[in-house]
């Protein structure tokens, strides 16, 4: 085997800092990579959520960007391009991967020409909206293209999210689909008594949501779905996150008269001691590349019941390990989730089968090898 096929990298790594899934994904695949012996060096405007370990070597980057009064908008991604020359050149990072083609592979591809000769290969991944909503704006559609196409390596979540980039920008190399994954030790099953019967009173069905309350989430669906299960049976419902929906979703509870029944919790870090206290998940999601919130509620054995669009097919299985409702279809949403509640055994066989799933499908061991394996193939 030669060197490059078996010596520690080092590897900078390009993330937005948001609870939002990439910068989780970026994160943990960051720590995995670092307990495989490897160099991780992160960039990020604040400190990623989840980047609660201190690992000697997981090193974070804060970009700094100086405002002057010329500077309508600062320059973000420049201020991105320059910190991580900096550090290409200093801790001579084999490559860079980016999560988001805009604005992270941008940044990356310039310095690779700022440092070149030096070879600073460029890692793409997809998440989705950088595709879905970002790369097909006009403004940034020809930007994006460009990342794709100069990008040593390109990988997507989902098999979905593939074919919609093949689909809209025509790539002529092939792109890895390479799925997300979940910490099963972080997120595991295992109700904390205080917080269920916090949650349920001692009686109730809980019912939990967890988005960042942007408009492709629909949560405003949650809410009207919750009305028809409290009809049916005592039950509360736990929203956790905060954006942009919120406020209507609040105000939308207390117009059904479900204001005592409905708890906004806002943004939390410790979402994995919250969600086993969960019978059920709901995400109505217009579209999710993935939907990594959904595969954290499997890891806790909580069954998520979520639309049948973009990439989430490929996370739940219909009946098996969750249930899988058509979009046209969102208005029953309520009365399914209402009829699988109150069923013991078969909440319990399809949580203990999206454990499974959570597990052997999409544990973190096997994804950090694939990633690897990507790194290895852009080396020179
Ligand atoms: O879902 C969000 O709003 C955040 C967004 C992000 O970029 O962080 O999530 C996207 O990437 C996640 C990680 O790969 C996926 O699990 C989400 O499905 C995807 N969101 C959408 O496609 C709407």
């Amino acid at each position: 085997m030669s060197d490059v096929a078996q010596r520690p990298l080092k590897i900078g790594v390009v993330c937005y800092p948001t609870f939002g899934g990439s910068g989780v994904v970026a994160t943990e695949l960051g720590k995995g990579m670092a307990q495989r012996g490897h160099e991780i060096h992160l960039f990020s405007y604040a400190p990623p959520a989840r980047l609660d370990v201190f690992d000697e070597r997981v090193h974070l980057h804060e970009v700094e960007v100086s405002s002057y009064p010329l500077f309508k908008y600062p320059p973000y991604d420049l201020a991105l391009a320059s910190r991580l020359a900096e550090v290409a050149e200093d801790a001579e990072l084999d490559l860079v991967h980016a999560h988001y083609a805009i604005p992270h592979t941008i940044a990356a591809l310039l310095v690779k020409d700022i440092i070149a000769p030096r070879p600073f290969p460029v890692v793409t991944t997809l998440h989705g909206t950088d595709i879905t909503v970002v790369g097909q704006d006009p403004s940034y559609a020809r930007v994006t293209r460009h990342a794709l196409r100069n990008s040593d390596a390109v990988t997507s979540v989902s098999a979905y999210l593939q074919a919609q980039t093949e689909k809209v920008f025509g790539l002529e190399r092939p792109m890895h689909v390479i799925p997300n994954f979940v910490d099963t030790q972080r997120f595991r099953p295992g109700r904390d008594r205080n917080i269920r019967s916090c949650f349920s009173r001692g009686v109730e069905r809980v019912v939990m949501h967890v988005s960042n309350f942007r408009p492709v989430k629909r949560a405003h669906l949650v809410i009207e779905a919750f009305a028809d299960i409290a009809a049916a049976l005592p039950a509360t419902l736990v929203m956790i996150g905060d954006g942009p929906d919120r406020a209507t979703c609040e105000a939308r509870a207390a117009t059904l008269g479900l204001k005592s029944r409905v708890r906004f919790l806002g943004a939390q870090t410790d979402v994995e001691h919250l969600l086993p206290n969960a019978d059920l998940f709901l995400l109505p999601s217009e579209y999710e590349s993935f939907g990594l919130a959904a595969l954290e509620a499997m890891a806790c054995g909580v069954v998520p019941v979520v639309t049948r669009a973009g990439g989430l097919p490929e996370v739940v299985r219909d009946g098996v390990d969750g249930l899988l409702i058509d979009d046209d279809q969102m208005e029953s949403m309520g009365s399914v989730a209402a009829a699988l509640l109150p069923d013991e055994e078969r909440l319990a066989t399809m949580g203990a089968a999206a454990r499974e799933a959570a597990t052997d499908r999409f544990g973190r061991e096997g994804v950090v090898e694939r990633y690897e394996a990507v790194y290895r193939s852009v080396l020179p």
